[in-house]
């Protein structure tokens, strides 16, 4: 099955906060951004656009029509994709940790830019962060910086658990939505919520073990995955946490995280989520991008329904990893 009617006639455009936000952003811009408003791979490059105090052109598209000009940029045929200006280089590429471009890539009246597409949300994530590094213009890093043990141990373990929300969080919460026994009984709706639910208490489970840690310091325990600092983990799960409400619309019983106080020995582990997710529901960079609920609602009755061409849908249905 590949991407069809269902797919290509969704809504076309943003509504509610992020249609404020992106015609907040309609102006050309050497770094532009190929959007679909309700793409949650999409939304973590929005994030990341604002919460780093980014200019950007927002540029939506439907990425299920396969233009050749967009197929040009990325061959996946994926959103988001990143045009990013960037200067001819004047030696080679060296990987000795010496920078040959002191100018910032971002500078619109250079003629020697070239537009260069980037695409996969972590890889842009990283690549916004780490170019726009400057902490007094675009606030503090996503990701812990520095060259010593210390930095390269945290960054590595925020990538482990980025990796364990894009490879196991991300994957149940579409087995679920998706979950249609008339077209496939090989799995029922409470092994998709169990894995969910699963998954989801690892991760927060290990925001408690990193709140204990800082505690032991002395420092502040959360709400972010970096404590008082928000983190490019914390971006990597926001979509998906926004997107929950979903399967509470779509699937009989819902997703079933238990109420406050209803959590029997997880009441910590649920606390703990409820905290994060209040702050989430908090943070402007966050809810500047999100359209109205019942346009989420429509947009996402293919997935619900297992119609989807999407590659995410057709990935879900034969058990394969993620597009
Ligand atoms: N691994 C990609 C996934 C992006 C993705 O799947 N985007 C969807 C929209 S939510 C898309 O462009 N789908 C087009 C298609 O399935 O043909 C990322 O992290 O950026």
């Amino acid at each position: 099955m590949a991407p069809n009617e269902v797919d290509r006639t969704i809504h076309p455009h943003t509504t509610g906060a992020a249609a404020d936000t992106a015609a907040a952003h309609q102006a050309e811009k050497p770094l532009k951004l190929y959007a679909g408003w309700f793409c949650p791979f999409v939304q973590r490059t929005w994030i990341t656009l604002n919460e780093k105090k980014i200019d950007y052109q927002y540029i939506e598209i439907n990425p299920y029509h396969k233009d050749p000009e967009f197929l040009k940029l990325n061959p996946r045929g994926l959103v988001p994709t990143l045009g990013v200006p960037v200067p001819a280089p004047t030696t080679s590429v060296n990987t000795n940790g010496n920078s040959n471009d002191t100018d910032t890539m971002n500078n619109p009246t250079k003629k020697d830019r070239k537009l260069k597409p980037i695409y996969e949300s972590i890889v842009i994530a990283e690549y916004l962060d780490e170019h726009y590094s400057d902490t007094t213009a675009h606030g503090p890093r996503l990701l812990p910086s520095g060259d010593d043990s210390l930095a390269a141990y945290e960054r590595a373990r925020c990538r482990l658990w980025i990796d364990h929300i894009s490879s196991r969080i991300v994957p149940a919460f579409y087995r679920f939505l998706q979950h249609t026994p008339e077209k496939d009984d090989s799995y029922t709706i409470q092994d998709a919520r169990d894995e969910l639910l699963k998954q989801t208490k690892v991760f927060t489970q290990q925001l408690l073990e990193l709140d204990a840690e800082r505690e032991e310091l002395g420092l502040a325990a959360g709400p972010w995955f970096l404590g008082e600092q928000f983190s490019l983990v914390d971006i990597t799960l926001i979509p998906w946490a926004l997107r929950l409400f979903l399967i509470d619309h779509y699937k009989p019983g819902g997703v079933g995280i238990p109420e406050k106080g209803n959590g029997g020995e997880d009441e910590e582990v649920w606390g703990r989520w409820r905290t994060w997710y209040e702050k989430v529901q908090e943070r402007d960079s966050v809810m500047c991008t999100m359209s109205e609920r019942s346009k989420y609602i429509e947009v996402y009755q293919r997935y619900a329904e297992d119609k989807t061409g999407s590659q995410v849908g057709q990935a879900t249905r034969g058990g394969r990893s993620m597009p």
